[in-house]
């Protein structure tokens, strides 16, 4: 399986995260996919290459024009503003306050379009955030043009990232724009698997009221876990989509027992919609030594997980999400892979 990764990875890394109330070296950081690379070429999955530029048509026809031209922007207005640090937002639009209006001041806008505040921007974001979509992109049309499956190793990671919000580390959804290219290119019905720990709140929200994308996420169940406010069991769709979400939320605790039944559930349901192609959110941080999630998972469950997942047949793109105990998520994300292929 071919890997699509871009070095530009590396202007993204804020040096902050707020965490408990400190601001601390983020958890998504650089070295994450630096082990997952080391990872792939000890296992001899070395064929690994640049996906070039992003595709900018399908990123501004999945995203709000309004959000896009603030995450271009939103550095230079944030120094000229006077502001010394990095992009954090403080302020942002709850409920009774919606009124749908993004404030002109940048401090505002940023509260606007954050859906959370430990993700910090810093000047390179952007390009980093493009280039992690390129690897998406450049995956996808190579699974679309003939090969079997890729892997796009996209840092940052989308699950979080809705058409006009940032956060969970999560700037643009990859996963998405994967999926929306295998629909332009024919595919007539496409399926997400959401592995990632936290609930896939952007992937959910973008497709929620269309029925020719499948979305379905296991996740830590929102009393407990981030996001929080999203991926209930009753989310299932809406209009169009009524029936074509799927979410599995668990407790603390949950082992890969109760986690694979989850999986072979939402892949019957997967089989049962009818996809034509594949899209697999990639997080590893359903382990059971991650530091910010409680799952119990072990190394060799990724492998039997990808088994498992390969069992559906389907062409297949995986792009990278969270994982976060980073000397074992280069083993996890390639056991993954290498149980899909067998
Ligand atoms: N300060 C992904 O796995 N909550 N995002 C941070 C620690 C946000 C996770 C809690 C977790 C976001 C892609
Ligand atoms: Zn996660």
């Amino acid at each position: 399986m071919r890997t699509y990764f871009s070095e530009r990875h590396r202007m993204h890394f804020p040096q902050a995260e707020l965490h408990g109330g400190e601001l601390v070296t983020p958890y998504e950081r650089p070295s994450r996919v630096e082990y997952v690379l080391a990872r792939l070429k000890e296992r001899g999955l070395t064929d690994i290459v640049d996906p070039g530029e992003a595709d900018m048509g399908p990123i501004r026809d999945m995203s709000d024009p309004g959000y896009l031209a603030f995450l271009e922007s939103a550095w230079d207005e944030w120094k000229a503003a006077g502001f010394a640090g990095e992009i954090i937002a403080t302020s942002t639009p709850v409920r009774r306050m919606q009124t749908g209006r993004p404030p002109r001041n940048i401090d505002g806008k940023v509260g606007y379009y954050a859906l959370a505040s430990e993700t910090a921007i810093t000047r390179t974001t952007w390009e980093a955030t493009l280039s992690s979509a390129a690897s998406a992109q450049a995956a996808t049309a190579h699974v679309i043009s003939g090969a079997w499956a890729a892997f796009a190793l996209c840092r940052p990671p989308g699950h979080h990232a809705t058409a006009d919000m940032y956060g969970g580390y999560c700037f643009i959804n990859n996963a998405a724009l994967a999926a929306e290219q295998f629909r332009a290119s024919g595919a007539g019905r496409v399926a997400i698997l959401d592995i990632d720990f936290h609930h896939g709140n952007g992937t959910q929200d973008i497709f929620y009221g269309r029925g020719d994308v499948f979305f379905a996420s296991l996740h830590g169940a929102p009393e407990d876990a981030f996001p929080y406010f999203l991926g209930f069991a009753d989310e299932t769709g809406e209009g169009d989509g009524e029936g074509s979400t799927a979410n599995y939320p668990m407790s603390p605790g949950t082992g890969y027992g109760e986690w694979s039944g989850a999986l072979d559930d939402a892949i019957s349901r997967i089989r049962a919609f009818g996809a034509e192609a594949l899209v697999v959110s990639l997080g590893v941080d359903a382990f059971k030594d991650d530091p910010i999630s409680f799952f119990k998972l072990d190394s060799p469950d990724f492998m039997d997980a990808g088994r498992r997942i390969a069992g559906l047949g389907l062409p297949t793109v995986f792009c990278m999400e969270g994982g976060y105990a980073i000397e074992a998520v280069g083993i996890n994300a390639v056991n993954v892979l290498e149980g899909f292929e067998g």
